[in-house]
Protein backbone atom coordinates (compact mmCIF):
# COMPACT_ATOMS: atom_id res chain seq x y z
CA UNK A 1 0.00 0.00 0.00
CA UNK A 2 2.83 2.33 0.92
CA UNK A 3 3.80 2.15 -2.22
CA UNK A 4 0.59 2.55 -3.98
CA UNK A 5 0.63 5.70 -2.27
CA UNK A 6 4.24 6.63 -3.16
CA UNK A 7 3.53 5.89 -6.85
CA UNK A 8 0.61 8.01 -7.06
CA UNK A 9 1.95 10.74 -5.22
CA UNK A 10 5.19 10.58 -7.63
CA UNK A 11 2.98 10.16 -10.92
CA UNK A 12 0.59 13.09 -9.38
CA UNK A 13 4.02 15.84 -8.50
CA UNK A 14 5.27 14.28 -12.24
CA UNK A 15 2.52 15.65 -13.88
CA UNK A 16 2.20 19.20 -12.41
CA UNK A 17 5.79 19.97 -13.01
CA UNK A 18 4.86 18.85 -16.69
CA UNK A 19 1.89 21.39 -16.40
CA UNK A 20 4.41 24.20 -15.13
CA UNK A 21 7.57 23.70 -16.49
CA UNK A 22 10.57 24.74 -16.17
CA UNK A 23 10.52 28.80 -16.41
CA UNK A 24 12.94 30.52 -16.83
CA UNK A 25 13.16 33.73 -14.00
CA UNK A 26 11.72 37.09 -15.41
CA UNK A 27 13.95 39.81 -15.17
CA UNK A 28 17.59 40.24 -14.49
CA UNK A 29 19.11 36.53 -13.95
CA UNK A 30 20.55 38.18 -10.25
CA UNK A 31 19.78 38.96 -7.02
CA UNK A 32 18.25 42.61 -7.44
CA UNK A 33 14.83 43.90 -7.63
CA UNK A 34 14.35 42.13 -3.93
CA UNK A 35 13.57 42.94 -0.62
CA UNK A 36 16.27 42.00 1.76
CA UNK A 37 16.52 41.45 5.46
CA UNK A 38 18.94 44.54 7.09
CA UNK A 39 21.10 44.32 10.58
CA UNK A 40 20.94 47.07 12.58
CA UNK A 41 23.75 49.22 10.05
CA UNK A 42 20.74 48.78 7.39
CA UNK A 43 23.20 46.31 5.29
CA UNK A 44 21.49 43.55 3.88
CA UNK A 45 22.15 40.10 5.51
CA UNK A 46 23.10 36.84 3.17
CA UNK A 47 22.46 34.54 6.21
CA UNK A 48 24.08 31.15 6.17
CA UNK A 49 23.74 28.98 8.56
CA UNK A 50 21.78 25.54 9.86
CA UNK A 51 19.38 24.32 11.47
CA UNK A 52 19.15 23.56 15.40
CA UNK A 53 18.26 20.80 15.93
CA UNK A 54 16.31 17.79 14.86
CA UNK A 55 16.75 15.85 18.09
CA UNK A 56 14.57 18.90 20.09
CA UNK A 57 11.84 17.23 18.44
CA UNK A 58 12.18 14.12 21.25
CA UNK A 59 13.96 15.19 23.60
CA UNK A 60 11.45 15.45 26.48
CA UNK A 61 12.61 19.41 27.49
CA UNK A 62 12.65 19.94 23.97
CA UNK A 63 16.25 21.35 23.83
CA UNK A 64 18.53 20.41 21.18
CA UNK A 65 21.63 18.04 21.29
CA UNK A 66 23.99 20.75 22.00
CA UNK A 67 26.55 22.70 24.28
CA UNK A 68 28.10 26.32 23.97
CA UNK A 69 31.24 24.62 22.66
CA UNK A 70 29.42 23.27 19.75
CA UNK A 71 28.50 26.78 18.13
CA UNK A 72 31.90 27.70 19.02
CA UNK A 73 32.80 24.78 16.87
CA UNK A 74 30.63 25.80 13.86
CA UNK A 75 31.43 29.28 14.21
CA UNK A 76 34.56 28.32 13.53
CA UNK A 77 34.29 25.33 10.53
CA UNK A 78 31.55 26.61 8.83
CA UNK A 79 31.55 30.75 9.07
CA UNK A 80 27.99 30.77 9.72
CA UNK A 81 25.86 33.72 11.05
CA UNK A 82 22.62 32.45 10.82
CA UNK A 83 20.38 29.54 12.71
CA UNK A 84 17.00 28.07 12.17
CA UNK A 85 16.23 27.05 16.16
CA UNK A 86 13.36 24.57 16.82
CA UNK A 87 10.82 25.51 19.57
CA UNK A 88 7.55 23.52 20.13
CA UNK A 89 4.24 24.20 21.43
CA UNK A 90 4.10 21.36 23.73
CA UNK A 91 6.70 22.22 25.80
CA UNK A 92 5.72 26.29 24.85
CA UNK A 93 2.32 25.60 26.28
CA UNK A 94 2.52 22.33 28.04
CA UNK A 95 -1.53 22.94 29.51
CA UNK A 96 -4.38 24.97 28.00
CA UNK A 97 -3.32 28.82 28.68
CA UNK A 98 -0.41 27.77 30.86
CA UNK A 99 3.22 28.93 29.37
CA UNK A 100 6.67 27.37 30.93
CA UNK A 101 8.58 30.47 31.12
CA UNK A 102 11.32 28.20 32.35
CA UNK A 103 11.31 26.35 29.08
CA UNK A 104 11.49 29.72 27.51
CA UNK A 105 14.35 30.75 29.79
CA UNK A 106 16.01 27.84 28.36
CA UNK A 107 15.87 28.71 24.99
CA UNK A 108 16.67 32.10 25.55
CA UNK A 109 20.56 30.65 27.10
CA UNK A 110 21.06 28.99 24.06
CA UNK A 111 20.14 31.95 21.79
CA UNK A 112 22.79 33.67 23.50
CA UNK A 113 25.30 31.17 23.06
CA UNK A 114 24.47 31.63 19.31
CA UNK A 115 24.31 35.54 19.73
CA UNK A 116 27.56 36.39 21.71
CA UNK A 117 29.08 34.78 18.32
CA UNK A 118 27.09 37.21 16.16
CA UNK A 119 24.56 35.00 14.83
CA UNK A 120 21.01 36.04 13.80
CA UNK A 121 18.70 33.15 14.99
CA UNK A 122 15.14 32.63 13.05
CA UNK A 123 12.46 30.53 16.19
CA UNK A 124 10.83 27.96 14.36
CA UNK A 125 7.73 26.61 15.67
CA UNK A 126 8.42 22.98 14.58
CA UNK A 127 6.04 20.08 13.80
CA UNK A 128 5.65 17.51 11.71
CA UNK A 129 3.18 15.02 11.37
CA UNK A 130 1.14 17.24 13.95
CA UNK A 131 2.28 15.95 17.32
CA UNK A 132 3.87 13.46 19.49
CA UNK A 133 -0.27 11.93 19.63
CA UNK A 134 -0.08 11.14 16.10
CA UNK A 135 3.39 9.56 15.87
CA UNK A 136 4.87 13.18 15.08
CA UNK A 137 6.01 16.51 16.97
CA UNK A 138 5.06 19.81 17.47
CA UNK A 139 1.26 20.10 19.24
CA UNK A 140 0.73 19.64 23.05
CA UNK A 141 -1.63 16.51 23.49
CA UNK A 142 -4.28 19.18 24.73
CA UNK A 143 -4.81 20.24 21.42
CA UNK A 144 -4.67 16.88 19.32
CA UNK A 145 -8.87 15.56 18.69
CA UNK A 146 -8.16 12.25 16.05
CA UNK A 147 -12.00 11.38 17.37
CA UNK A 148 -10.29 7.91 17.95
CA UNK A 149 -9.02 7.55 14.81
CA UNK A 150 -5.40 5.60 14.07
CA UNK A 151 -2.24 6.45 13.31
CA UNK A 152 -0.48 3.84 11.80
CA UNK A 153 3.46 4.04 12.00
CA UNK A 154 4.78 3.94 8.05
CA UNK A 155 8.10 3.32 7.00
CA UNK A 156 8.46 6.74 5.15
CA UNK A 157 7.78 9.16 7.76
CA UNK A 158 5.80 11.23 5.54
CA UNK A 159 3.17 8.97 5.02
CA UNK A 160 2.01 8.94 8.51
CA UNK A 161 0.62 13.06 7.60
CA UNK A 162 -2.22 10.75 5.80
CA UNK A 163 -2.85 8.59 8.15
CA UNK A 164 -6.62 9.09 9.98
CA UNK A 165 -5.97 10.26 13.18
CA UNK A 166 -3.15 12.91 11.93
CA UNK A 167 -5.82 14.16 9.07
CA UNK A 168 -8.56 14.23 11.70
CA UNK A 169 -6.26 16.07 14.07
CA UNK A 170 -4.83 18.52 11.51
CA UNK A 171 -8.80 19.29 10.43
CA UNK A 172 -9.94 20.14 13.94
CA UNK A 173 -6.90 22.54 14.26
CA UNK A 174 -7.77 24.34 10.72
CA UNK A 175 -11.59 23.96 12.04
CA UNK A 176 -12.63 22.97 8.57
CA UNK A 177 -14.61 20.16 10.26
CA UNK A 178 -16.83 21.75 12.46
CA UNK A 179 -16.69 24.25 14.96
CA UNK A 180 -15.16 23.12 17.81
CA UNK A 181 -12.26 24.62 19.99
CA UNK A 182 -11.15 27.45 18.59
CA UNK A 183 -6.94 26.10 18.41
CA UNK A 184 -5.98 28.52 16.13
CA UNK A 185 -6.70 31.19 18.65
CA UNK A 186 -3.85 29.71 21.32
CA UNK A 187 -1.89 28.78 18.48
CA UNK A 188 -1.24 32.61 17.84
CA UNK A 189 -1.18 33.70 21.35
CA UNK A 190 1.14 31.05 22.32
CA UNK A 191 3.18 33.22 19.40
CA UNK A 192 3.02 36.34 21.17
CA UNK A 193 3.80 34.91 24.54
CA UNK A 194 7.13 33.76 22.56
CA UNK A 195 7.53 36.92 20.88
CA UNK A 196 6.55 39.27 24.12
CA UNK A 197 9.88 37.26 25.80
CA UNK A 198 12.04 37.57 22.79
CA UNK A 199 11.05 40.72 21.31
CA UNK A 200 14.26 43.16 22.28
CA UNK A 201 16.51 39.88 21.76
CA UNK A 202 19.14 41.76 19.68
CA UNK A 203 20.05 37.82 18.77
CA UNK A 204 16.85 37.04 17.29
CA UNK A 205 15.97 38.33 13.81
CA UNK A 206 12.08 36.63 13.91
CA UNK A 207 9.46 34.01 14.47
CA UNK A 208 9.00 31.03 11.73
CA UNK A 209 5.24 30.61 12.31
CA UNK A 210 4.74 27.08 11.05
CA UNK A 211 7.29 24.48 10.40
CA UNK A 212 5.83 22.87 6.67
CA UNK A 213 2.37 23.33 7.06
CA UNK A 214 -0.32 20.50 5.99
CA UNK A 215 -3.64 21.06 5.09
CA UNK A 216 -4.99 17.62 6.59
CA UNK A 217 -7.93 17.04 3.99
CA UNK A 218 -7.98 20.48 2.37
CA UNK A 219 -4.78 20.87 -0.04
CA UNK A 220 -3.13 23.31 -2.09
CA UNK A 221 -4.46 26.61 -2.90
CA UNK A 222 -7.37 26.37 -0.94
CA UNK A 223 -5.94 25.84 1.79
CA UNK A 224 -3.08 28.42 1.52
CA UNK A 225 -5.51 30.89 0.44
CA UNK A 226 -8.15 29.85 3.24
CA UNK A 227 -7.40 28.56 6.90
CA UNK A 228 -3.13 29.20 6.42
CA UNK A 229 -3.83 32.93 5.73
CA UNK A 230 -6.35 32.84 7.97
CA UNK A 231 -3.66 31.80 10.79
CA UNK A 232 -0.96 33.80 9.75
CA UNK A 233 -2.85 37.09 9.49
CA UNK A 234 -4.32 36.26 13.10
CA UNK A 235 -0.49 35.13 14.41
CA UNK A 236 1.21 38.25 12.83
CA UNK A 237 -1.73 40.29 14.72
CA UNK A 238 -1.23 38.80 17.63
CA UNK A 239 2.85 38.74 17.46
CA UNK A 240 2.83 42.72 16.35
CA UNK A 241 1.09 43.58 19.37
CA UNK A 242 3.80 42.98 21.71
CA UNK A 243 6.65 42.88 19.00
CA UNK A 244 7.08 45.49 16.03
CA UNK A 245 10.16 45.08 14.70
CA UNK A 246 11.21 41.45 14.14
CA UNK A 247 10.68 39.50 11.09
CA UNK A 248 7.87 37.07 10.36
CA UNK A 249 9.00 34.02 8.50
CA UNK A 250 5.94 32.30 6.55
CA UNK A 251 6.17 29.10 5.22
CA UNK A 252 4.33 27.67 2.25
CA UNK A 253 1.96 24.01 2.11
CA UNK A 254 4.99 21.69 1.99
CA UNK A 255 4.08 19.17 -0.13
CA UNK A 256 3.97 21.23 -2.95
CA UNK A 257 6.04 23.53 -2.60
CA UNK A 258 9.08 21.92 -1.33
CA UNK A 259 9.01 19.76 -4.56
CA UNK A 260 9.07 23.19 -6.91
CA UNK A 261 5.18 23.42 -7.63
CA UNK A 262 3.49 26.69 -6.99
CA UNK A 263 2.21 27.84 -4.10
CA UNK A 264 -0.85 29.96 -3.74
CA UNK A 265 0.01 31.82 -0.24
CA UNK A 266 -1.33 35.18 -0.67
CA UNK A 267 0.28 38.75 0.23
CA UNK A 268 0.21 39.05 3.75
CA UNK A 269 0.01 42.52 5.62
CA UNK A 270 2.59 43.72 7.95
CA UNK A 271 0.51 45.90 10.65
CA UNK A 272 4.01 48.30 10.52
CA UNK A 273 3.12 49.02 7.09
CA UNK A 274 3.80 48.16 3.80
CA UNK A 275 6.84 48.41 1.28
CA UNK A 276 10.13 48.74 2.66
CA UNK A 277 8.12 49.20 5.99
CA UNK A 278 6.41 45.55 6.03
CA UNK A 279 9.19 42.20 7.80
CA UNK A 280 7.12 40.08 6.33
CA UNK A 281 9.77 37.06 5.08
CA UNK A 282 9.36 34.00 2.45
CA UNK A 283 10.91 31.00 3.89
CA UNK A 284 9.99 27.68 2.03
CA UNK A 285 12.24 24.28 2.00
CA UNK A 286 13.32 22.39 -0.97
CA UNK A 287 13.25 18.77 -1.08
CA UNK A 288 13.22 17.73 -4.57
CA UNK A 289 10.94 14.19 -4.78
CA UNK A 290 13.18 11.53 -5.67
CA UNK A 291 15.64 12.54 -2.85
CA UNK A 292 12.68 12.71 -0.78
CA UNK A 293 11.91 9.07 -1.20
CA UNK A 294 15.78 8.33 -0.85
CA UNK A 295 17.29 8.88 -4.38
CA UNK A 296 20.53 10.23 -5.05
CA UNK A 297 22.16 12.58 -7.21
CA UNK A 298 23.00 11.13 -10.81
CA UNK A 299 21.55 9.50 -13.66
CA UNK A 300 17.43 9.94 -14.14
CA UNK A 301 16.97 11.33 -10.25
CA UNK A 302 19.72 13.53 -11.34
CA UNK A 303 17.74 14.90 -14.32
CA UNK A 304 14.92 15.28 -12.51
CA UNK A 305 16.34 16.90 -9.77
CA UNK A 306 17.38 19.78 -11.46
CA UNK A 307 14.56 20.04 -13.40
CA UNK A 308 12.99 20.53 -9.66
CA UNK A 309 15.34 22.98 -8.96
CA UNK A 310 14.59 24.97 -12.00
CA UNK A 311 11.35 25.27 -11.04
CA UNK A 312 11.40 25.61 -7.55
CA UNK A 313 13.21 28.80 -8.44
CA UNK A 314 11.17 30.20 -10.50
CA UNK A 315 7.94 29.32 -8.52
CA UNK A 316 9.83 30.71 -5.53
CA UNK A 317 10.89 33.84 -6.80
CA UNK A 318 6.99 34.27 -8.19
CA UNK A 319 5.76 33.65 -4.35
CA UNK A 320 8.42 36.19 -3.04
CA UNK A 321 7.53 38.99 -5.61
CA UNK A 322 3.50 38.10 -4.72
CA UNK A 323 4.78 38.99 -1.02
CA UNK A 324 7.38 41.49 -1.71
CA UNK A 325 9.49 39.27 0.72
CA UNK A 326 13.20 38.81 0.94
CA UNK A 327 13.53 34.83 1.04
CA UNK A 328 15.66 32.31 3.37
CA UNK A 329 15.40 28.79 2.59
CA UNK A 330 14.70 26.89 5.80
CA UNK A 331 15.43 23.93 4.76
CA UNK A 332 17.47 21.97 2.46
CA UNK A 333 19.45 18.59 3.13
CA UNK A 334 19.67 14.98 2.62
CA UNK A 335 21.70 12.10 3.26
CA UNK A 336 25.04 13.23 2.24
CA UNK A 337 26.59 9.83 1.64
CA UNK A 338 24.47 9.28 -0.78
CA UNK A 339 25.90 9.67 -4.41
CA UNK A 340 26.26 13.10 -5.98
CA UNK A 341 25.14 14.16 -2.59
CA UNK A 342 27.74 16.63 -2.70
CA UNK A 343 27.51 17.91 -5.79
CA UNK A 344 23.71 18.50 -5.00
CA UNK A 345 24.43 20.35 -1.84
CA UNK A 346 27.04 23.25 -4.20
CA UNK A 347 23.70 23.21 -6.69
CA UNK A 348 21.60 24.38 -4.00
CA UNK A 349 23.89 26.51 -2.78
CA UNK A 350 24.26 28.14 -6.17
CA UNK A 351 20.62 28.40 -6.50
CA UNK A 352 20.60 30.22 -3.22
CA UNK A 353 23.14 33.01 -4.42
CA UNK A 354 21.71 33.58 -7.41
CA UNK A 355 17.76 33.76 -6.09
CA UNK A 356 19.84 36.34 -3.29
CA UNK A 357 18.57 34.01 -0.21
CA UNK A 358 19.43 32.64 3.04
CA UNK A 359 19.86 29.22 3.72
CA UNK A 360 19.44 26.37 6.70
CA UNK A 361 21.05 23.37 5.86
CA UNK A 362 19.54 20.69 7.56
CA UNK A 363 20.45 19.90 10.46
CA UNK A 364 22.94 20.08 12.38
CA UNK A 365 22.40 16.98 14.57
CA UNK A 366 26.05 14.54 13.67
CA UNK A 367 25.05 12.24 11.40
CA UNK A 368 25.08 11.17 7.50
CA UNK A 369 23.28 14.41 7.13
CA UNK A 370 25.27 16.77 8.99
CA UNK A 371 28.44 18.13 8.39
CA UNK A 372 29.74 15.90 11.20
CA UNK A 373 29.02 12.73 13.30
CA UNK A 374 30.59 11.07 16.13
CA UNK A 375 32.97 8.57 16.29
CA UNK A 376 33.05 5.71 18.60
CA UNK A 377 34.73 7.31 21.22
CA UNK A 378 31.96 10.13 20.71
CA UNK A 379 33.72 13.10 19.71
CA UNK A 380 32.93 15.13 16.55
CA UNK A 381 34.42 14.03 13.35
CA UNK A 382 33.93 16.45 10.17
CA UNK A 383 32.44 14.86 7.03
CA UNK A 384 32.69 15.61 4.07
CA UNK A 385 29.52 17.55 4.05
CA UNK A 386 31.47 20.14 5.92
CA UNK A 387 33.90 21.15 3.22
CA UNK A 388 30.94 22.10 0.56
CA UNK A 389 28.85 23.82 3.75
CA UNK A 390 32.35 25.59 4.20
CA UNK A 391 31.20 28.46 1.19
CA UNK A 392 32.93 31.70 0.54
CA UNK A 393 29.95 33.87 0.69
CA UNK A 394 29.11 37.70 2.00
CA UNK A 395 27.79 37.64 5.27
CA UNK A 396 26.58 41.53 4.97
CA UNK A 397 26.08 43.81 2.10
CA UNK A 398 26.62 47.89 2.72
CA UNK A 399 24.17 48.10 -0.03
CA UNK A 400 21.59 46.75 -2.19
CA UNK A 401 23.06 43.53 -3.68
CA UNK A 402 22.75 42.77 -7.34
CA UNK A 403 24.58 39.77 -7.59
CA UNK A 404 26.84 38.11 -5.44
CA UNK A 405 28.27 33.87 -5.54
CA UNK A 406 31.27 31.42 -5.37
CA UNK A 407 32.86 30.17 -8.63
CA UNK A 408 34.72 27.18 -7.61
CA UNK A 409 36.61 26.53 -11.05
CA UNK A 410 37.65 30.35 -10.97
CA UNK A 411 38.04 30.50 -7.25
CA UNK A 412 36.48 33.87 -6.95
CA UNK A 413 34.07 35.28 -5.01
CA UNK A 414 32.14 37.94 -6.66
CA UNK A 415 29.93 40.86 -4.92
CA UNK A 416 28.39 43.58 -6.86
CA UNK A 417 25.77 45.44 -5.02
CA UNK A 418 25.04 49.53 -4.88
CA UNK A 419 25.67 51.65 -1.93
CA UNK A 420 22.84 53.17 -0.81
CA UNK A 421 21.92 56.03 1.94
CA UNK A 422 21.86 55.54 5.51
CA UNK A 423 23.47 52.30 5.62
CA UNK A 424 27.13 52.29 7.89
CA UNK A 425 29.86 49.78 8.03
CA UNK A 426 31.52 47.95 5.57
CA UNK A 427 30.70 44.62 3.10
CA UNK A 428 31.67 41.67 5.12
CA UNK A 429 32.80 38.33 3.10
CA UNK A 430 33.64 35.37 5.06
CA UNK A 431 36.55 33.28 3.05
CA UNK A 432 37.22 30.12 4.61
CA UNK A 433 40.44 28.90 5.03
CA UNK A 434 40.45 25.82 3.07
CA UNK A 435 40.49 28.51 -0.08
CA UNK A 436 41.99 31.08 1.29
CA UNK A 437 44.72 30.03 3.37
CA UNK A 438 46.86 33.41 3.26
CA UNK A 439 43.02 35.45 2.68
CA UNK A 440 42.04 37.58 -0.57
CA UNK A 441 43.38 39.79 -2.67
CA UNK A 442 40.71 42.13 -3.80
CA UNK A 443 40.22 43.92 -7.30
CA UNK A 444 37.51 46.75 -7.39
CA UNK A 445 37.22 47.47 -4.04
CA UNK A 446 39.20 48.28 -0.79
CA UNK A 447 39.92 46.13 2.28
CA UNK A 448 38.95 47.62 5.58
CA UNK A 449 40.31 45.16 8.01
CA UNK A 450 40.75 40.89 7.63
CA UNK A 451 40.09 39.24 10.52
CA UNK A 452 42.07 35.59 10.25
CA UNK A 453 40.53 34.19 12.96
CA UNK A 454 36.80 34.73 11.73
CA UNK A 455 38.10 34.92 8.37
CA UNK A 456 35.62 37.70 7.92
CA UNK A 457 37.35 40.61 5.12
CA UNK A 458 35.70 43.49 5.46
CA UNK A 459 35.32 46.33 2.44
CA UNK A 460 34.70 50.10 2.14
CA UNK A 461 31.78 51.16 1.04
CA UNK A 462 29.70 53.92 0.13
CA UNK A 463 27.66 55.54 -2.93
CA UNK A 464 27.68 54.22 -5.84
CA UNK A 465 28.45 50.84 -7.55
CA UNK A 466 30.71 47.81 -6.68
CA UNK A 467 32.34 45.32 -7.81
CA UNK A 468 34.85 43.60 -5.99
CA UNK A 469 36.66 40.20 -7.11
CA UNK A 470 38.19 38.43 -4.70
CA UNK A 471 40.68 35.37 -5.21
CA UNK A 472 42.78 33.62 -2.86
CA UNK A 473 45.87 35.75 -1.93
CA UNK A 474 49.04 34.19 -3.14
O1 LIG B 1 15.46 14.30 9.50
C1 LIG B 1 14.30 14.13 10.32
C2 LIG B 1 14.04 12.67 10.58
O2 LIG B 1 15.11 12.10 11.27
C3 LIG B 1 12.74 12.50 11.34
O3 LIG B 1 12.41 11.13 11.44
C4 LIG B 1 11.60 13.21 10.63
C5 LIG B 1 10.31 13.19 11.42
O4 LIG B 1 10.43 13.94 12.60
O5 LIG B 1 11.95 14.58 10.40
C6 LIG B 1 13.11 14.74 9.63
O6 LIG B 1 13.32 16.13 9.49
C7 LIG B 1 12.43 16.78 8.61
C8 LIG B 1 12.00 18.10 9.21
O7 LIG B 1 11.43 17.92 10.48
C9 LIG B 1 11.01 18.80 8.32
N1 LIG B 1 11.51 18.92 6.96
C10 LIG B 1 12.05 17.71 6.36
C11 LIG B 1 13.10 17.12 7.28
C12 LIG B 1 13.81 15.95 6.62
O8 LIG B 1 12.91 14.94 6.28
Amino acid sequence: RTWTVVSLVLAVAAALLVAVGPERASGADGAGGRRWITDGQGRALVLNGLNTASSAKSAPDGMPWIHSADVAREKRRLGTNFVRFLIQWRTIEPRPGRYDDRYLDEVAARVGWYGSRGYHVMLDMHQDVYGPRTKGNGAPAWATETDGLPVAEQGQWELEYVQPGTLRAFDHFWGTRRAGRNLRARYAAAWAHVAARFAHDPAVIGYDLMNEPWGGSLQGPAFEAGPLAALYRRTIAAIRSVDPDSWIFVEPEAVSANWGLPSGLPYLKDPRGDGDRARIAYAPHLYPLPMDLGGGYTGGTRAWVRRTLGSWRAQTERTARRLDAPVVIGEYGLDATRPGALTYVAEVRRTAERLGAGTAYWSNDPGPWAPWRRSKGGRLRATKLLAVLDRPTPLAVAGIPESYGWDGKSHTLAVRWEGAAGVTGGTEVYLPERFFPDGGRVTGGDVVSWDAASRVLVLRSGPGDHHVRITPAT
